[in-house]
């Protein structure tokens, strides 16, 4: 072997164990310059020798010239599709009719996993060296999209160990991270390209690219869930030790996957995954749930296209198509105009939508939609309902046109230089503003006065009980109790929740004035950094943008705001109405918070919290949160199916958790 020969092999291994690091188990052990140095010191040794050349060579993720068509791949295993439930008594049903064919009567013992909104892909290695991948298509035939794979970092171009099959067929599903699809299309729009609908369409259309070198640029990963074809060697003999094989192999595994055992585990884990769902960095459509044992599967067998041994319990979609009937202008709490799209109501997200948000003029402009087209809705989560693009097009089309005059009030409306949002000039004049701010004021996460709703707010308003937000205040119970459905026990629960708002905190009280741009976040900050009112009120606008995330421009908003009389008047109305907040501790030193100085590392999945949801209650109390183990690590906090970075903590001696000393440490 030549000296090129073994430095091109040290090379890729290296690069291979670099790149399993970073995409498999999130946990880089080099610097990205390093990685591309090493992967640049490749692609000379390649390019001045090319016998030394290999299939599974790290250079290959940059993209092979581009293909004029892509060529057919017949699946020699076919790749079939699930049945669906789409509620739990017809999954409760599918868990009885596979009991009754097994004539056994015990809990089944399934494998439960998401159901990413991805599309799926078969990968084929030969001797541990992937050499061809394909798409589903219609399950017989799919297309050739080996060099559009070979791009996607998380994908093993070999396998890791040596104990796998001589052929080996992965499947999975590639998809796009939420977070890669918003930076995609963010860039797309700053260059002036028509960004993707959702994430399933823009990991569709990367994957279907002629040119890889396009493909290499998208964020794309895959989850394998299954084995198709296996020769010369063997698999075990239930899915999750399959799974967890794999991984082992090198490939990535869900970590959602979890054993559950009869039909009231299978519906317990379909709960957890839909209230966790908008919090997972990847869109789900439901769930699968698989028979663990294999056995049990080849017993079951098939029903015409689909194993009789699995199903997908769907998610209610979120989105759906429905016709634009109208375009109606609302005028906000800061007189920001939104176009509001009155559509014919459509059963999305789990609720059903009559209305959803078109945002702003531009976005009208950009997504082309008129009245009178069939439009796809987007309710994901507790988000505002939104029209997200044009499904086809209507037969007659009407315009939108933004009115020229606040429909609340006749103000003129107004669109300053270089905002995207026009705005009512009325200001206290417009009673949709006003009511707005009351509505504002008095919402959960402002001054949070319980029964304060929406509609009484309006009814309060129309019936002048309620003209600025210090009326709230003076409000009487006698007085409420004659407004239309509210009765005297309601009034006075009312009163009463009035009463209990005046104990508040600063930020609230700041976030619940409505300064224009000032959110939750921000009021957090300023009441942190000033300390007090009176020195926020009077904080000039160079010590206001020393504020963490306060710019010049939330500074001149904040400036503005307490600059005007009006304002001032109510904001004492506020104060003589004893309103109070407790004195804001002043922690002088950071390392006096009760984990600094510490750094933790989490792993495997947490069952009582997300990740996400612990990393930030340890960073509340000072601690470092980091993705990789070392010696300087305190402790790791290890879920269920910690992998690779337990077995690190181990090996360098750092102190192991559990999930239950992780809430101790947390109290
Ligand atoms: O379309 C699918 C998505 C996820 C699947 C699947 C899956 O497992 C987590 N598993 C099988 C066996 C099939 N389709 C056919």
């Amino acid at each position: 072997m030549t000296i090129n020969h073994k430095r091109a092999e040290e090379l890729r291994t290296t690069l291979h164990h670099h790149n399993y690091q970073y995409y498999v188990l999130d946990d880089p052990e080099i610097s990205d310059a390093k990685y591309d140095g090493l992967l640049r010191e490749l692609q000379q040794l390649e390019a001045d020798n090319p016998e030394l050349f290999t299939m599974d060579s790290p250079t290959q993720r940059v993209g092979a010239a581009p293909l004029s068509a892509f060529t057919s791949v017949k699946h020699e295993v076919p790749m079939l599709s699930l049945g669906n439930a789409f509620s739990s008594e017809e999954l409760a049903a599918f868990d009885k009719r596979l009991r009754n064919r097994l004539d056994d009567d015990t809990d089944i013992e399934y494998i439960a996993e998401p159901k990413l909104d991805g599309l799926a892909v078969s990968l084929l290695y030969e001797k541990g060296i992937l050499i061809r991948a394909a798409t589903r298509g219609d399950g017989t035939t799919g297309e050739d999209i080996t060099d559009n794979i070979r791009t996607i970092g998380s994908i093993p171009l070999a396998l890791k160990g040596d104990d796998w099959p001589q052929t080996l067929e992965v499947r999975g599903e590639v998809y796009m991270p939420k977070e890669g699809f918003k930076k995609l299309n963010e860039g797309l729009l700053k260059e002036g390209e028509k960004p993707f609908i959702n994430p399933r369409n823009a990991a569709a259309g990367s994957l279907r690219q002629l040119d890889s070198s396009i493909t290499a640029t998208r964020p794309l990963a895959m989850y394998c869930y299954a084995v198709g074809l296996v020769k010369d060697g063997s698999i075990p003999d239930n899915q999750l030790d399959t799974l967890e094989q794999l991984g082992q192999w090198g490939l990535r595994i869900c970590p959602e996957v979890k054993k559950v055992k009869g039909i009231s585990e299978c519906n317990d884990y379909y709960q957890n995954l839909a209230y966790i769902r908008s919090e997972l960095p990847y869109e789900i459509d439901g769930i699968v749930f698989k028979v663990n044992n294999f056995d049990q599967q080849k017993e079951l067998g098939f029903v015409s296209r689909a194993p009789r041994w699995a199903i997908a319990q769907k998610f209610p979609a979120e989105e759906e198509t429905t016709e634009l009937l109208d375009v109606e202008f609302q005028v906000g709490r800061t007189g920001a105009i939104t176009p509001v799209a009155r559509l014919e109501p459509v059963f999305v997200g789990g609720v059903t939508v009559s209305n959803a948000t078109l945002h702003n003029m531009d976005e009208i402009k950009r997504i082309g939609v008129y009245i009178g087209d069939t439009v796809i809705v987007k309710r994901a989560g507790d988000v505002i309902p939104k029209v997200v693009a044009v499904h086809t097009q209507g037969k007659k089309r009407i315009v939108i046109e933004q009115p020229t005059q606040c429909p609340e009030c006749g103000s003129d409306i107004l669109l300053e230089e270089g905002e995207a949002i026009a705005r009512c000039s009325g200001g206290l004049f417009c009673p949709a503003q006003v009511k707005e701010s009351i509505k504002h004021f008095a919402s959960r996460k402002a001054m949070d006065i319980d029964g304060l709703g929406s509609k009484l707010v309006v009814q309060l308003y129309d019936q002048q009980l309620i003209k600025h937000i210090d009326d709230i205040y003076r409000l009487k119970a006698e007085d409420v109790a004659k407004l239309e459905r509210m009765g005297e026990k309601s009034a006075e629960n009312l009163i009463n929740a009035i009463e209990a708002s005046k104990q508040t905190t600063l930020a609230r009280f700041i976030y619940a004035l409505g300064i224009r741009e000032v959110g939750e976040a921000t009021a957090k900050s300023l009441a942190e950094h000033f300390l007090t009112l009176e020195k926020i009120q009077t904080a000039t606008q160079e010590a206001l943008e020393e504020v963490d995330d306060v710019g010049p421009i939330v500074a001149s908003h904040i400036v503005t705001f307490f600059k005007q009389p009006h304002n001032q008047e109510i904001i004492k109305a506020l104060l003589d109405a004893n309103i109070s907040w407790p004195e804001i501790e002043i922690i002088a030193d950071e390392t006096q918070q009760p984990l600094a100085g510490k750094t933790y590392v989490l792993t495997g999945s947490l069952t009582s919290m997300t990740r996400s949801q612990a990393k930030e209650k340890l960073q509340a109390l000072g601690a470092k949160v980091t993705g990789s183990v070392s010696k300087k690590t305190t402790a790791i906090i290890a879920g269920e199916k910690a992998g690779s970075k337990l077995t690190k903590a181990e090996k360098l001696g750092v102190m192991v958790l559990s999930e239950e000393q992780l809430a101790e440490l947390i109290a």
